[in-house]
């Protein structure tokens, strides 16, 4: 019982938290963009179905849920129920979601703060029940229960990964970084971005994952200087270089991959501008092990794209500057979310790695169209998933060429 452990681990806080999933998302009249669960909801309870809140007291954990509805399901599918939620869950008590501002003052009243995060659609009934909680005492001149945001205690527990969220994650980098490879099998001149972009999804989506963790960049030729470019539309060219990110998930953990290969063959400017950022991504991910800095691994790679970028001739007095070639930063963690919970400073000085935690090394060379140089409108960038070991570190991701 993982998510029960998860859950004692904030019960151990004088507080109550109340994690509410995601709204679903109308997409047009009568039709919904799929659901994807809240990480942080599901990393507490396993469950994954709308309409549902989570409230940790001190002293117990209950989740509010859809109930059964024959009619609903006949459309929409089955859903778990107040018995269902409990049986998966193992909460000490399950209700209707209706249910849920009428039972929140008893459970504010077993704790001496409130842990929330304000902006959803509930935050009316959060705050009515913590002001009528002072109400009932009659007149007292106290403040109200004090609320806190959660993010933070939350993404302590989930920086650091168990064994089977390893497992999780080993499963989706390691087809992530097949289907990486089918691309590079397949590709050529005269294909379309999206011929990738699909292909990609098709390997992955075969082999169990249930939907990309992000979607895909598949940027040919000078798109691959837009650092987001979803569009994947254009034309792939003999002579240009194409570059993925991409990353699936599965068990709802996901990858996050990025590589950069020729459509047909690379010059030799195009590969030595691909081996300067590979040299400093096989740099950055030899140091990682216990007790290194997140900001060394980029202060390292910084210190050879700067280099290379010399030897490119493209750092020139009054010209453009290292961040018009290197605007990103090298890491983030990784996990139910891409960009994964986990704070990255702590009292002003970067994180350190521990064992159990996934970041990813992701350097790139970005030479915007405009600026007069031969390789002006090539975007490169290597990424690939490393897991913090006591030993040093793995690459959850090797299985994608480089
Ligand atoms: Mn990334």
């Amino acid at each position: 019982m993982e998510y029960r452990q998860r859950r004692i681990a904030l019960q151990a806080t004088d507080g109550v938290f109340i994690i509410p999933s995601w709204p679903e998302a109308l997409r047009n009249p009568d039709v919904m963009h799929p659901y994807r669960p809240d990480s942080s909801l599901y990393y507490l309870t396993g469950f994954a179905e709308p309409e549902s809140i989570l409230v940790l007291t001190p002293k117990k954990s209950v989740l509010f849920v859809r109930p059964k509805d024959p009619e609903k399901e006949l459309w929409e599918g089955i859903r778990l129920g107040v018995e269902g939620a409990l049986a998966l869950t193992g909460m000490d008590a399950t209700y209707p979601i209706q249910q849920f501002a009428s039972q929140l003052p008893q459970l504010l009243n077993e704790a001496s703060a409130i842990y929330y995060t304000l902006g959803s659609s509930i935050d009316s009934m959060v705050l009515e029940a913590r002001s009528g909680q002072l109400r009932k005492k009659g007149r007292t001149g106290l403040s109200c229960m004090p609320l806190h945001d959660p993010t933070q205690l939350i993404g302590e527990l989930r920086i650091h990964k168990s064994a089977s969220e390893i497992a999780l994650l080993e499963k989706a980098c390691t087809l992530s970084a097949e289907a990486h490879q089918e691309l590079r099998r397949i590709v050529t001149s005269g294909m379309y971005e999206y011929e990738l972009d699909a292909a990609f999804i098709a390997y992955t989506k075969k082999r169990g994952c249930e939907r990309l963790g992000y979607p895909s960049i598949v940027a040919a030729g000078v798109n691959a200087t837009i650092l987001h470019y979803q569009t994947n539309t254009k034309q792939l060219k003999a002579g240009e270089l194409v570059l993925v990110d991409a990353g699936a998930e599965y068990g709802m953990y996901t990858a996050d991959i990025s590589r950069t290969f020729a459509v047909t063959e690379m010059t030799q400017l195009q590969a030595k501008a691909y081996s300067i950022v590979l040299h400093a991504q096989q740099e950055g991910i030899s140091m990682i092990k216990p007790g290194i800095s997140i900001q060394a691994i980029h202060t390292h790679v910084c210190d050879i794209l700067t280099e290379g970028m010399k030897e490119l001739n493209l750092l020139k007095k009054d010209g453009a500057p290292f961040q018009t070639f290197y605007p990103h930063k090298t890491s983030h963690f990784l996990g139910l979310d891409v960009h994964d919970s986990g704070i990255y400073m702590i009292d002003g000085a970067s994180r350190i790695l521990e064992p159990g935690m996934v970041i990813t090394v992701e350097p790139g060379l970005y030479i915007p169209a405009h600026i007069p140089h031969p390789l002006a409108g090539t975007g490169i960038r290597i990424e690939d998933d490393i897991l913090i070991e006591a030993s040093g570190h793995r690459n959850l991701t090797q299985a994608a060429e480089k």
